[in-house]
C-alpha cells in the first residue's frame, strides 16, 4: 500500500442540509488525514474547467448549476491508496446503488445531487488538488 493523496469536495447539498460536520467525522474515523480544507464556492467558469471531462453529457448543465449554486467544503485527504479507499467509503454515483454505510448512502438524494466527490484516480487528486489550494495550504 501506498500513503498518497485524493481531493474531495462536500457539494452544495451536502452544506445547504448541515451535513458538513457529519461526513467529515466518517472521513475523519475511515483513517483520513486532512491536508488541506476551506469552504468556498465554485464560479460557473470554475464549475466548468473541473468537471470539463463531461461537457458533452446531457447533464451537464444541470451539473454546473447544482455545483455553484452554494458553498461547498474541498479538501485534500492523505491515506494509504487514498483514492480507491475513498470512492469506496463515497459509494456509488447513484445513492440508490450505493452500499449501506457510504457516505453516498446516507446523506445523497439523487444521481444528479449526491453531497460528495471524490478523484478517480491518482493523477488526477493532484491536478484537482491544485485547482483549490495552493503549497503553502497543504500540510
Ligand atoms: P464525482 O466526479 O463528483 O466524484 O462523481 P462520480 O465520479 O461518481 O460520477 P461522474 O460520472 O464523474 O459524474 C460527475 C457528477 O455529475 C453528476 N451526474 N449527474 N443526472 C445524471 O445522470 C448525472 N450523472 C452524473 C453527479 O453529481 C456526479 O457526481
Ligand atoms: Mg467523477
Amino acid at each position: 500500500m501506498v500513503t498518497n493523496r485524493t481531493f474531495t469536495m462536500l457539494k452544495p447539498d451536502a452544506v445547504e442540509k448541515g451535513h458538513i460536520g457529519a461526513i467529515l467525522e466518517k472521513i475523519s474515523v475511515s483513517g483520513f488525514r486532512i491536508v488541506a480544507m476551506k469552504l468556498t464556492q465554485m464560479t460557473k467558469h470554475d464549475a466548468e474547467a473541473f468537471y470539463a471531462i463531461h461537457k458533452e453529457r446531457p447533464f451537464f448543465g444541470e451539473l454546473v448549476e447544482y455545483m455553484t449554486r452554494g458553498p461547498i467544503v474541498a479538501a485534500v485527504l492523505e491515506k494509504e491508496n487514498a483514492v480507491e479507499d475513498f470512492r469506496t467509503l463515497i459509494g456509488a454515483t447513484n445513492p440508490a446503488d450505493a452500499a449501506e454505510g457510504t457516505i453516498r448512502k446516507l446523506f445523497a438524494n439523487s444521481i444528479s445531487e449526491n453531497a460528495v466527490h471524490g478523484s478517480d484516480s491518482n493523477d488526477n487528486a493532484a491536478i484537482e488538488g491544485a485547482f483549490h489550494f495552493s503549497g503553502r495550504e497543504m500540510f
